[in-house]
């Protein structure tokens, strides 16, 4: 049972991380969340400028079939069917008029930005049909961060075994349905996953689909597999006794609730003790593909959104989560070593210390190299156009997207444009990295090197200053390191960071 202390503890680092783009972090939250561990010194790396995105337009790709429960593609990965890329499904829920007005009431107070918990998950009766498939026995709660949500479209999930515990739809325990403000394209987080799939990663699988609510179009939504223990048992049949960690810290699915391995590992910061706990050579493959693609929101550069999976022989894995800020959200020179969001305390402590380990940062090194390689424009873009040209009608027709067919149009050919400028940068990245390159500012780093190639005071070795804004001196990762003391921790040693 936790006290209230903890309780409002746990829901301020929730709301931290969860799905938070265009969250503003308060200070006290920023110090809050440092504070959580005296690994963590306040600041992070300055963040390159943006640059704008070429953008050559959507292409005409084929329309793929719109999707019959039969005879539909299949799907790769050990996905279920439902998520095969040429099925777009469309999925009709009934709640009662009485849960309908909670889940109402609920969303308003949270889109809100009222008192409403966000941590409450509260589950409603629902009927879920897709085609002739009945499950009169669904769940639907309201799903994410009140500071990722607008007021006009709630997000869900889904789930079929809550009330028969065997019971399952097309494999799947639960879905989770996705439409976040800041994706206008509606494909960042569908094309993100699929590409950290083809890496051979541990990633959801996903595609695009239609919601009736109560006989009436709802809105588009990207479908997503929950991280749960069929997503377990799908990436890793033969060992699916382990604990999964919601953001590194919430517990997802207690296995075996062994909240010491995790208090563990954010509690290390060296290298061979991170190497013993967690299986370092998958983190760092995990780490370097959110970087190549760029993800916004990930472990890489914030800590942030993230599951953890503490594998019984392999000990902890990185499963990447929330990838609607992925693509042109991020500049396309955001440095595969060094960036950080700008809202964002900085990388972890345990990021950080594999980093400064040369050993250890060479084989990142090589992963993102590896990353690049697999970070395939022309298939990327083809899936763009074929998806795109897939939800268009669905996109048009939605009655609650909180931006303008002409965004979402934008949208698309911005993140087709990206995919091009984001490769150029990486090949660029990666020939600096093996014999140097352009160095902007001439104090001697170049652009690969340096975590601020416009600052000639800034760069490896240089002295720390306490200057405000608050700078990277050094390019150790942290802002103004050892320049304020932070306040004092009162807070749970059940949330560590
Ligand atoms: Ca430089
Ligand atoms: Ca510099
Ligand atoms: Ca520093």
């Amino acid at each position: 049972m936790m006290t209230t202390t903890q309780r409002t503890v746990q829901t301020t680092i929730q709301k931290s991380n969860a799905a938070g783009l265009g969250r503003i972090l308060s200070a006290g939250t920023l110090w809050a969340w440092a504070g959580m561990s005296a690994l963590l010194t306040f600041g992070g790396v300055v963040g390159c400028d943006s640059e704008p995105n070429g953008g050559l337009g959507p292409g005409a790709g084929d329309m793929p079939d719109a999707g019959a429960p039969d005879g539909a593609p299949a799907a790769t990965h050990g996905c279920s069917d439902i998520f095969a890329a040429g099925v777009f499904p469309t999925f009709d829920i009934t709640v009662s008029d009485a849960d309908w007005a909670m889940m109402l009431e609920e969303h308003g107070a949270r889109a809100g930005g009222g008192a409403a918990d966000p941590a409450e998950e509260t589950w409603r009766p629902a009927v879920f049909r897709y085609g002739t498939e009945e499950f009169p026995n669904a769940s639907i709660r309201l799903k994410g961060s009140a500071w990722a949500w607008d007021k006009s479209k709630m997000h869900f999930v889904v789930a079929f075994h809550r009330a028969q515990p065997d019971d399952r739809f097309r494999g799947l325990r639960q879905i989770e349905l996705d439409a976040t403000p800041y994706d206008p394209s509606f494909l960042r987080n569908r094309l993100a996953l699929s590409y950290l799939r083809d890496l051979g990663l541990p990633a959801s699988c996903a595609n695009s689909a239609r919601i009736n609510i109560n006989g009436v179009y709802y809105g588009l939504f990207t479908s997503i597999e929950a991280v749960d223990e069929q997503f377990v048992s799908r990436n890793f049949p033969d060992a699916t006794g382990g604990d999964l960690w919601m953001h590194g810290w919430k517990p997802a699915n207690l296995a075996t609730a062994r909240l010491d391995r995790r208090d563990q590992l954010f509690a290390t910061v060296d290298v061979d003790g991170l190497d013993a706990l967690a299986d370092l050579d998958q983190a760092i493959a995990e780490w370097a593909a959110e970087a190549v693609i760029p993800q916004g929101d990930g472990y890489w550069g914030l800590g942030a959104s993230y599951y953890l999976y503490d594998h019984p022989s392999r000990g902890f894995l990185f499963i990447p989560y929330n990838l609607a800020a992925s693509f042109d959200w991020q500049p396309s020179n955001a440095d595969p070593v060094m960036w950080t969001g700008s809202w964002a305390v900085g990388p972890t402590a345990q990021y950080l210390a594999v980093m400064a380990d040369p050993g250890w940062r060479a084989k990142y090194v090589a992963a993102v190299e590896a990353a690049t390689a697999a970070y395939d424009v022309m298939e990327l873009r083809r899936r763009v156009d074929e998806w795109s040209a897939q939800i268009s009608a669905a996109v048009v027709d939605d009655p609650r997207k909180p931006f303008s067919m002409d965004a979402h149009l934008q949208t698309v050919k911005r993140l087709r444009g990206f995919l091009m400028t984001r490769a150029a940068f990486l090949n660029s990245w990666a020939a600096c990295m093996a014999s140097g390159g352009k160095d902007g500012d001439n104090d001697g780093y170049p652009f690969c090197r340096d975590c601020d190639d416009g600052n000639q005071a800034a760069h490896p070795g240089a002295t720390e200053s306490c200057e405000t804004p608050m700078i990277d001196d050094n390019c150790n990762g942290r802002r103004n390191e050892g320049c304020v003391e932070p306040p004092p921790l009162t807070i749970s040693p059940l949330v560590q960071w």
